[in-house]
């Protein structure tokens, strides 16, 4: 039951002496008083209905309260992470995307090539922890929805920036968790890309975040401490209550019963995150356990066999020529004025080196092997650039966004950095990037180029 009778002209218990609570402790200001007095008195068909509908004695500063922190929490992490992918391509070679982003441009600096995991767990947090505070996300919005249905829609211009603020607030995350899903699924059915979205998008919701948490932490810090977690935890659903009224108007007016207790609303959110992270990690994982990640595409089937981990692009995809990776490929390689050839029996006479490492592809999925090769430093030497400031690399592949990169220097010279020639003990399948593909520790998976067939190197210290 209500603790209060709700007033005949204000949805929020409040007296209706003409004055609202005021989000945010702003001053209504701009509009004459007698204007939101006359939407007040006349609100859209439907309106008031609409927020009266949302009747659960759940909603209230306490439970919001309790989604936001948790988001409070982990949305930074997904955002430092998704930063730092943007970092981790390689922004000072042009080759992050958007290229051009004007002063929303982070500090350059060199994309370290240790831990070798490193990719691996920045852009794994990025996308699993994105897709675990989905349901938060959701419950959160839920928690807040009768104030969709706020009449009169526009009181003051500061009640109009809050609600513009909220819509950028709302809009963006909804916006990067679309963009993000329909990314990771492949699906680009967006017209327009998806790199240049997600950034940007990034940064308004970022900014709206950040005033959002302004305006409301004193809030979150009251309505968490007005309800002791142990009070929550012994609460069962018959004796569940509504919270006093706020003055957000969170609280229902006229809330019906409980349909379940507040613990069991927190478990129900925190169970659908648990069970996408189960539903998750699998794109994380080798062998069987990957099959558990059954609503993503790389929890298909990878094949058996040494080269039985996912392929980001096969061989046929890519439009590789089939004679083109035949006997009479060759590797060409540039650097100080000289211009060499060396087919792969001669690169296979060379020094070889193993290294485990993974692939961690920018949509989530990583995968550890062990891969054996030329180190990319002697192939510097050879051309005759010991001490490269970065080397380029070229794909046989004619089209597509990621025939080539750019690595920096620490990226060439790393002890474990290779080309490829064999995984696992035999030699790349052709779908994994045979004759020879670039393989360094903690690169994004979109710069180990597959079907090498250039490498120039660049600067130095003999230039
Ligand atoms: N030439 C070429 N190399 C490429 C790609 C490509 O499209 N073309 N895709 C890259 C991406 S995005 C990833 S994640 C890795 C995946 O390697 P794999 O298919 O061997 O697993 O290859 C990279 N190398
Ligand atoms: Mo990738």
């Amino acid at each position: 039951m209500p603790a209060r009778p709700p007033g005949p002209e204000d949805h929020h218990g409040q007296p209706d002496d003409g004055r609202r609570p005021n989000p945010g402790g702003v001053t209504d200001a701009a509009l004459p008083a007698p204007l939101w007095r006359a939407l007040e008195r006349h609100p859209a068909p439907g309106a008031r209905a609409l927020q009266r509908g949302w009747r659960s004695p759940l909603r209230g500063p306490w439970l919001t309260s309790v989604f936001g922190l948790v988001l409070l929490a982990l949305l930074p992490v997904v955002i430092i992470t998704g930063l730092l992918d943007y970092a981790a391509y390689g922004p000072q070679f042009g080759q992050a995307f958007p290229h051009d982003v004007g002063w929303l441009r982070l500090p350059p600096f060199d994309w370290p090539t240790r831990p070798s995991w490193l990719f691996r767990l920045t852009q794994g947090l990025h996308v699993g922890l994105g897709i675990v505070l989905i349901p938060v996300v959701l419950a959160k919005l839920w928690s807040v929805i009768p104030k969709l249905f706020d009449w009169p829609p526009a009181r003051s211009v500061a009640q109009v920036l809050e609600r513009l603020s909220l819509l950028l607030l709302v809009g963006g995350i909804l916006f990067q968790i679309a963009t993000g899903v329909l990314n990771i699924q492949y699906s680009y059915l967006f017209g327009f890309d998806f790199y240049t979205a997600h950034y940007f998008g990034a940064w308004i919701f970022t900014a709206a975040l950040v005033a959002h948490v302004a305006l409301k932490l004193p809030r979150l810090v009251s309505a968490l401490r007005s309800r002791p977690p142990r009070e929550v935890r012994h609460t069962s659903r018959a004796a569940t209550r509504p919270e006093p009224a706020d003055p957000d108007g969170l609280v229902s007016a006229q809330p019906g019963p409980a349909t379940m207790s507040r613990r069991a609303a927190v478990a129900l959110v925190g169970g659908g995150s648990l069970l996408l992270a189960a539903l998750t990690v699998g794109q994380s994982l080798d062998g069987p356990l990957r099959r558990t990640a059954l609503l993503l595409p790389r929890g298909q089937d990878p094949g058996e066999g040494p080269n039985g981990f996912p392929i980001n692009r096969s061989a046929a995809a890519a439009g590789i020529q089939p004679d083109a990776t035949g006997p009479s490929w060759q590797l060409t390689l540039t650097g100080a004025g000289r211009t060499i050839h060396v087919d792969r029996a001669a690169l296979l006479a060379m020094a070889q080196h193993t290294a485990r490492l993974p692939i961690a592809c920018v949509e989530g999925w990583s995968t550890l092997q062990t891969w054996t090769g030329v180190r990319l430093r002697d192939l510097a030497a050879l051309a005759g650039v010991p001490d490269p400031a970065s080397a380029h690399v070229e794909s046989l592949e004619r089209t597509g966004l990621f025939r080539q990169a750019t690595l920096q220097a620490n990226q060439v010279l790393d002890r474990d950095s290779l080309l490829a020639l064999r995984v696992n003990g035999v030699d790349l399948s052709l779908d994994h990037g045979f004759p020879a593909r670039i393989i360094v520790p903690a690169l994004p998976g979109v710069h180990c180029t597959k079907w090498v067939a250039r490498i120039e190197f660049r600067g130095g210290d003999d230039e």
